[in-house]
């Protein structure tokens, strides 16, 4: 009796009653997806085409040369009178035996060859973006084309990360479950998008199988790939990767739209870039820097160092802490800029951005030290 309910358990549980609510991502993953995703680029479209004719062929081979050494083993055996052949070095044979090989051989790298020099031209294109790798997002700057000179981070979304935490389930996840990022890439249709990629700790990789492209980022070193899109649409990927506890929390989101909603989206998004930019000179008083501080700090550092800046274990809490009180501003300014064992350095953060949150943890919690660092006392120690 037992036994019969609880196959009735799993029966269920197999018959996809908890899968219900998952469903096909375009651009992205499909339930129980076997092939490979549906190509938005003629790379991909001809990396599909290589990956069927390589498979068929050697499907093909195994089929007959099995078929005939089975049939030859079967046919020949003892049982019905063979008596095995003795016969040394066949010149025929062995010419067969190299020449076929070679000319199936040469049949499957001419293609492949062909596909291998277009996917690696990454010549002539029409904008170019450098994508690197951070534990764990990604940043993006447009280098060149209508949207030059924008830059933006691109984080996993943050409800989806609360949803991983929280263990979710086939029932609560949403279709793009931990592909969802705050800002996505944005690129234009049918045009040649060049992505240089590196990384600032880790090796990272950046792909979008529905592209055909997955690229090394590699810390030093400049790499790049490129696609050509010819659907618009939401196009999904992730770090390839393994870059660390959360290598699985930095998707890549890429938005293909029209000429014109690229230019109008780069005209906007340098507008909040000239909105936000901050003059590097500008003599901040307290509150307003702490007030700053106070968001840089939620959005960057309260992950390890807690809201209420106590850390936990190796982290160390920075109520208190003799470095962040100390009257010497340049000993917290060098730790957070350049960071120090486990604490990753924060360079990537502007001058203004930086004086913020170091300005916020002096004078927080019992930090009440009264003391402001300036965006120039940070630009002062850069690189020192
Ligand atoms: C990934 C986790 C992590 C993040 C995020 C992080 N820190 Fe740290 N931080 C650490 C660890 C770990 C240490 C201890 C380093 C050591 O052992 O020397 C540390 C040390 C520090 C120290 C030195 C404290 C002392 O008393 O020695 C300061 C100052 C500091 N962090 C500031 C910041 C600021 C400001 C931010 C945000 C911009 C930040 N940290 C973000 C992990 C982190
Ligand atoms: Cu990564």
């Amino acid at each position: 009796m037992k036994s019969i309910s609880m196959i009735a358990a799993l029966a269920a549980l197999a018959g996809g009653a908890a899968h219900a609510q998952v469903q096909d991502l375009p651009g992205g993953p499909a339930v129980r997806q076997l092939n490979l995703h549906a190509a938005a680029t003629r790379i991909a479209v001809e990396q599909s085409w290589l990956h069927w004719f390589m498979l068929i062929t050697c499907i093909v081979i195994f089929v007959l040369v099995f078929a005939v050494m089975f049939y030859s083993i079967w046919k020949h055996r003892k049982s019905v009178g063979h008596k095995p052949a003795n016969f040394h070095e066949s010149v025929t044979v062995e010419v067969i035996w190299t020449i076929i090989p070679f000319i199936i051989v040469i049949a499957m790298a001419l293609p492949a060859t062909k596909v291998l020099v277009a996917a690696k031209d990454t010549s002539n294109a029409d904008v170019t973006i450098k994508a690197t790798g951070y534990q764990w997002k990604w940043g993006y700057d447009y280098l060149s084309g209508d949207a030059q000179g924008v830059s933006f981070l691109s984080t996993l979304d943050a409800t989806h990360r609360e949803m991983s935490n929280d263990g979710a389930t086939a029932a609560n996840m949403p279709t793009d479950y931990l592909l969802k990022v705050d800002n996505p890439l944005v690129v234009p249709v049918n045009k040649k998008v060049r992505i240089i990629t590196t990384a600032n700790d880790v090796i990272h990789a950046w792909g979008v199988p529905a592209f055909g492209v997955k690229q090394d980022a590699i810390p030093g070193f400049v790499r790049d790939t490129w696609f050509r899109s010819e659907k618009t649409g939401d196009f999904y990927g992730q770090c390839y990767e393994l870059c660390g506890k959360e290598h699985a929390y930095m998707p890549i989101h890429v938005k293909v739209v029209s000429q014109q909603e690229f230019v109008a989206w780069a005209g906007e998004q340098k507008k909040i870039l000239a909105a936000k930019a901050d003059d590097p000179a500008k003599v901040w008083t307290l509150t307003d820097i702490v007030a700053r501080g106070e968001k840089v700090y939620a959005a960057n550092c309260a992950a390890c160092h807690q809201a209420n800046g106590k850390g936990a274990g190796p982290i160390k809490a920075l109520d208190g802490s003799p470095i962040v009180t100390d009257a010497d501003k340049t000993k917290e300014i060098h730790i957070v800029l350049n960071g120090r064992a486990a604490m990753p350095p924060w360079k990537q953060l502007s001058d203004t951005d930086l004086a913020a949150v170091i300005s916020y943890t002096k004078n927080a919690w019992t930090n009440k030290t009264g003391q402001v660092v300036q965006p120039a006392e940070v630009l002062a120690q850069r690189g020192k």
